[in-house]
């Protein structure tokens, strides 16, 4: 070679270099099309400015690739599932000014100048479609698509507002957010996911991309949605409904769904940060149980540890560990701690020593420890993303485990870090092995840890199942742990934040969740625990937790009055635990959230697109509980079809309108044995057509063997119900170890009827159906189950027929 070209060689080369390194002035978009290359059950369309490539994954849909380089690199996510559903085959049809990419009923129209996408049904309907499109700028991405003038956004997990995103701008960034406010953004969690309703039609984009990131519904740029990232690939998948359960089914699909939790983690469960020493649990415990409150899990904070160490006991606080933890099991109670992240800088500590002898913390740059500061003092940050990193971390579940505790509660995994609240953006990650900066790792750190949680209680004790409750979170995280809603107060404003804030979730592949019943910052009035407890008794992760220092926040805190209700509210939610459990299994299926807006189960009314102060929990049952002080009734609407009040009066009401019902503070005043009126501070409705299945108080989940199951029975009205039954523990379920029994009701002129089917085999499953049927308003005819008549009793005052039946019966018909 000729010394001329190697001149020429370095100068295209040192030019190539300075315009990679010359920041852009302006956002670069996408540009007109070169070129179509289809192979591999990929399309990918060259275009002036990059590539973009077109797959699709079975039972998701499709995924869009942009790069602007024009090349692709192998695809690494810690969000999806692994392995990833199959490709499958796509048919491509160009045309002068487009190309068509078609699976199935849906195609992807590639417009070619410029390159823009549009996604759209078979008969013509356009769901998703960009308009500026794809650009970057520095490294930077964005995506910006239209959003027409009726549609609705929901999502984007956790976020401290009103359930519709419409009109409003997201930032992700996980952050400890102690106390935050109504509007404040970013909070802990990150949920780059949204689904979109437009004419009654629902739609879902997940953008795969963890970096600091924002979304933009119609607030900044009227009329688009913007999605805008600091960094890493644009990469994003597009999920059609029609329903919306269907899009979250797809997303589901791809980043997976919670197992079914051990039953316990469904009981009511109690902590406050700053209870010890070892006494102040045995105390919680006697007096749970002599109260007669129910409670399945006392909780320990930092307190247990021995100066903030994470895997070992304060000996002076709490002695004798494994007595204590084997006293509460006597009595019926499981034990969580918390974990935190940050690894006391202490020489004579092990997991220090382990940790910088083999390397798993998160680096500077030059190579050394990153070294911040937590609640142990100075701390070094395990490195999650490093595969040896949590298989060491995860081994030591088991120390804890051995002792007795049941299940783990990772707490300041955003990372928090004191003094600049986290990490600096330069510390380097091992990613698998690909290196990554703390710009992409952040906001996976604390699903990483949850990961490493998960599969330590695995690895402990395979048969049990994992009960794992995370502050920080990305998508994904469903598949190992469960939420909470981080540091929120005792405040009117955060009694409201509670219901879209869980929806959020639910709706965003997250059904377990709950928050701290009560506030975490500052003291409750006992009105206002009770209205806490009121939406809390509700929710899939039930917990009362404080901060160090607050006064006493225990359902027995506020005197007897309140006691008696919140005795009665964690008792109903106990009644409910077939419901509940079965909503658990539901969401195994099919992703289905708990906690349901109402727009999920009436998306063709607009009427419930702004609704956030009323949910389903579960199938059939909706809540809709009282969220201002002084207040004593309650003001709601009722979708199309009939309901039935099951707290407090039993009243049947026709939907399709708003009804103003009594929520009293002081229902215990106006006790009413009959009908339940402690209950009847909140109002809770059950759908015509639907069947509810109930069962007796127990203190605690397994105190007894329960042979009856109750089922509620609402006529005037024709729908399914389910219920599901398991040991509730272990792993028998996945080889035919449940009982799966579907009700389907039809509500004719004449008569009532519920057919009645079963599958699986559960030796423990219920013997006797106790039932009640509601809205007879005259005495039937006759009963008949399995077509032979039963002895029933008629309440004409209650409107109501009750039976019992065998639980493996196939029919009941009642005459009118
Ligand atoms: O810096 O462990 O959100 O539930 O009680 C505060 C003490 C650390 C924050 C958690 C909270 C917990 C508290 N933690």
């Amino acid at each position: 070679m000729n010394k001329l070209k190697w001149v020429t060689i370095a100068i295209t080369m040192f030019i190539l270099s300075m315009n990679s390194v010359m920041a852009q002035s302006t956002y670069t978009f996408i540009g007109s099309f070169k070129s179509l290359n289809t192979s591999d059950n990929a399309v990918t369309v060259q275009a002036q400015n990059g590539a973009v490539k077109l797959e699709y994954f079975q039972d998701v849909g499709f995924r869009v690739r942009y790069s602007f380089s024009g090349k692709f690199d192998k695809v690494f996510s810690y969000a999806t599932v692994d392995p990833m559903p199959g490709r499958d085959k796509l048919s491509v049809d160009e045309e002068n000014e487009r190309i068509l990419v078609t699976h199935g009923n849906l195609t992807a129209v590639v417009h070619k100048n410029p390159v823009r996408l549009e996604f759209r049904t078979e008969d013509g309907f356009t769901y998703f479609k960009e308009t500026l499109g794809a650009g970057h700028h520095d490294g930077k991405i964005t995506e910006v698509t239209n959003s027409p003038k009726n549609a609705n956004y929901y999502g984007l997990g956790e976020k401290a507002s009103a359930l519709n995103r419409t009109g409003r701008h997201f930032e992700f960034w996980n952050t400890d957010t102690p106390g935050y406010e109504m509007n404040q953004d970013p909070l802990y969690q990150t949920y780059p996911f949204y689904i979109g309703l437009v004419n009654k039609k629902a739609f879902g984009v997940y953008y795969d991309n963890s970096f600091h990131s924002s979304f933009d519904f119609s607030a900044r740029l009227d009329g688009n949605v913007t999605f805008a990232s600091d960094g890493g690939e644009l990469r994003f998948y597009v999920f059609y409904g029609p329903q919306a359960s269907d899009v979250l089914k797809k997303y589901t699909t791809l980043t997976g769904r919670t197992q079914l939790p051990p039953k316990w983690g469904l009981g009511y469960q109690q902590s406050r940060w700053g209870y010890y020493p070892a006494d102040e649990f045995r105390r919680m415990a006697y007096e749970f149980r002599s109260r007669h409150i129910p409670c399945d899990v006392l909780y320990s904070d930092i307190d247990y540890m021995r100066g903030y160490r994470v895997f070992t006991w304060d000996k002076s606080l709490f002695p004798h560990p494994q007595k204590l933890l084997s006293d509460l099991q006597d009595k019926g109670f499981k034990t969580v701690v918390i974990i935190d992240p940050g690894v006391k800088k202490d020489s004579s500590y092990f997991m220090y020593q382990e940790g910088v002898k083999n390397d798993y913390f998160v680096k500077l740059p030059n190579g050394d420890n990153y070294i911040g500061r937590v609640w142990p003092g100075k701390t070094a940050f395990p490195d999650f993303s490093n595969p040896d990193t949590r298989d060491w971390w995860s081994s030591k579940y088991k120390i804890n485990m051995d002792q007795g505790i049941d299940g783990f509660w990772n707490d300041m995994d955003e990372p928090s870090s004191f003094g600049g609240k986290t990490i600096p953006n330069y510390t380097v990650f091992n990613k698998d092995g690909h290196k990554a900066s703390a710009l992409e790792m952040h906001n996976q750190y604390g699903l990483l840890m949850a990961r490493s949680a998960f599969e330590g209680m695995k690895k402990a004790d395979p048969n049990k199942r994992p009960f794992i409750i995370t502050r920080a979170a990305f998508s994904g995280v469903q598949r190992y742990s469960s939420v909470w809603t981080g540091d929120n107060s005792a405040k009117w404003d955060d009694v409201y934040l509670t219901m879209p804030m869980i929806m959020g979730l639910g709706v965003s592949g997250v059904p377990y969740a709950g928050f701290d019943i009560g506030g975490f910052n500052g003291s409750p009035s006992g009105e206002m625990y009770m209205r806490f407890l009121q939406i809390g008794a509700f929710m899939p992760f039930s917990r009362s937790h404080t901060v160090l220092n607050s006064d006493r926040q225990e359902p027995w805190s506020y005197g007897q009055k309140y006691e008696y209700i919140n005795r009665k509210l964690i008792e109903y939610r106990y009644q409910l635990i077939p419901h509940l459990y079965t909503a658990f299994f539901e969401h195994t299926q099919d992703g289905e959230p708990i906690i349901r807006p109402l727009f999920w189960e009436y998306q063709d009314d607009p009427k419930t697109y702004n609704i956030d102060t009323q949910f389903f929990f579960g199938d059939n049952v909706m809540v809709a509980p009282v969220i201002h002080q002084g207040k004593n009734e309650r003001s709601l609407y009722l979708p199309k079809g009939n309901w039935f009040r099951i707290t407090g009066d039993r009243k049947e009401y026709s939907g399709g309108q708003n009804i103003t019902v009594p929520a009293p503070i002081n229902s215990i005043d106006v006790y009413d044995k009959e009908y339940d009126t402690p209950l009847s501070g909140v109002p809770v409705f059950a759908r015509g057509g639907s069947v509810v299945p109930m069962q007796e108080v127990q203190q605690y989940v397994g105190q007894k063997d329960i042979d009856t199951a109750q089922l509620h029975i609402f006529t005037d009205g024709s729908g399914s119900s389910k219920l599901y039954e398991d040991s509730g523990k272990g792993y028998d379920y996945r080889d035919g170890a449940y009982r799966l029994t579907r009700f389907q009701t039809k509500d004719l002129k004449s008569e009532f009827t519920v057919n009645i089917q079963q599958e699986g085999h559960y030796s423990g499953a219920y013997k006797t159906f106790a039932c009640t049927v509601y809205g007879l308003k005259s005495k039937p005819e006759s009963v008949t189950v399995d077509g032979k008549n039963v002895d029933y009793h008629y309440n004409p005052d209650k409107a109501t027929v009750t039976f019992q039946a065998q639980s493996d019966i196939s029919n009941i018909d009642i005459k009118k």
